[in-house]
């Protein structure tokens, strides 16, 4: 290619000299001169370190220099859509968060393509209105996963509605009553809403998420790794309105990063999907099922619920003599029921090895029901979140957070890891931040 290119120059220049044609020339027409032949490296765009960065609904604007312009055209695409066709790019990005922009330069048969990263800064919040509450003041969607408090906390009664449940939630949550509300096994979810946006504070923790971890007293392995007892993460994702439309769309959802996100024992991308019993379901004990043995005279239903996953796996959840109600959430009339998100490793040990002692293990930062609700784990900063490729997104504050089982585990007697949550509150309107 470089040969060619050499070669192509190396005529142009001589016909340049000479004043001839150097192709095209066909008998005695008028001669015709080709234009210069543009490499890829004929042009220049001064990319600063770390990428181009604008605000949102700015004007900014990005200089090119090329050797030539000759037969030359120019098209900016902004995630692969065309936004500009002038060689200098002037525009105003209405969207905040990290794009791609690339740079596409044609000429002729000729097409070369610069890609560089852009981040637009999200315009500022408005101040947070007097009087605001720092409680969740909306509960706009509950989905738990099948689980043992699933039905349960809160309790389904026949006939209630999706938005009857929400009300339930919004009843256990909601302000500050610090009631709870379970998810359910992997991916269950609850989005909640405020009447006001959580404001991002620079180098602080935002909002606290509430749950109802605990520590052990006693550990029975004395060389535990860290904090354990009954934590069960959940994974958190914050949206911010910017389109004000008083709802999270699908796009404006980022998660919130937390200290197993880089981990390779973390499967992003995860799905799980669950199934409704089906209707001739019959409990079924496993075979060592031991009504003498504590350790095993707790299951009254081996293949309750079956589930599958996207990597290979599948499985049941286990249904418990505590907790005989349907595990599957009853007001969901779909027969499936499926969650993706991003999944943690399992937390939980066996730490009896006779299956009587589990420990759930806490992780460092960054989930929900995961650290005690009187310590700093359990607080988050908005500066977190993380957009799909694990890019800061420096979000200016917060409208909406959907909190879901992080865990796919099923620990004996004790039953699945599921998310608790009792409320969640503004750090800075709480004056604790
Ligand atoms: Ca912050
Ligand atoms: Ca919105
Ligand atoms: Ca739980
Ligand atoms: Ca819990």
């Amino acid at each position: 290619m470089k040969n060619r290119f050499l070669n192509v120059m190396g005529v142009a220049a001589w016909a340049l000299l000479m004043g001839v044609a150097v192709a095209g020339c066909s008998s005695d027409s008028e001669p015709v001169v080709e234009p210069y032949v543009l490499a890829q490296t004929d042009i220049k765009v001064a990319e600063p370190e770390g990428g181009f960065k604008a605000e949102q609904d700015q004007l900014f604007k990005i200089q090119v220099t090329s050797v030539s312009d000759e037969k030359v055209s120019y098209e900016w695409l902004l995630d692969g859509v065309s936004i500009s066709k002038e060689k200098n790019l002037s525009y105003m990005c209405d969207k905040g968060g990290n794009h791609e922009l690339t740079l596409k330069v044609t000429q002729g048969e000729r097409s070369y393509a610069y890609v560089f990263e852009l981040f637009v800064a999200f315009a500022p919040v408005p101040e947070v209105p007097e009087g605001s509450s720092p409680y969740i003041t909306k509960v706009l969607d509950f989905c738990p996963a099948p689980g043992q408090f699933t039905n349960k906390i809160p309790e389904y009664v026949e006939g209630d509605t999706r938005e009857v449940m929400n009300q339930k939630v919004l009843d256990a949550i909601g302000y500050n009553r610090y009631g709870m509300v379970s998810l359910g096994g992997y991916g269950g979810y609850v989005v909640v809403g405020f009447d006001h946006t959580i404001q991002n504070v620079a180098d602080k923790r935002d909002f606290k998420v509430l749950g109802n971890a605990f520590y052990a007293a006693a550990n029975p392995n004395p060389n535990a790794p860290k904090k354990g007892g009954s934590c069960e993460p959940g994974v958190i994702m914050v949206a911010y309105d910017a389109n004000k439309n008083g709802k999270p769309d699908a796009d404006e959802w980022y998660e919130i990063a937390g200290s197993e996100y880089p981990k390779p024992t973390t499967i992003k991308n995860y799905e799980m999907t669950y199934r409704r019993n089906a209707a001739d379901h019959q409990p079924t004990l496993p075979p060592d099922y031991d009504p003498d043995d504590m350790n095993k005279s707790w299951m009254v239903d081996d293949t309750n619920c079956p589930w599958t996953d996207n990597q290979g796996g599948k499985g049941y959840v286990p249904k418990n003599i505590f907790n005989p109600q349907e595990y599957y959430p009853q007001w969901i009339k779909a027969d499936e029921l499926k969650f993706t998100g991003t999944l943690l490793p399992k937390n939980g040990i066996d730490e009896s090895g006779k299956g009587n002692y589990w420990v759930l293990y806490a992780f460092d930062f960054g989930y929900a029901d995961n650290g005690l609700n009187t310590d700093e784990t359990s607080d988050i900063d908005i500066d977190w979140a993380v957009d799909s490729k694990g890019k800061p997104v420096h979000l200016p504050g917060v409208d909406f957070i959907k909190i879901y089982t992080g865990v796919n585990q099923s620990c004996g007697w004790l039953g699945e890891v599921s998310t608790e949550v009792s409320g969640v509150t503004d750090l800075h309107l709480k004056g604790k931040k």
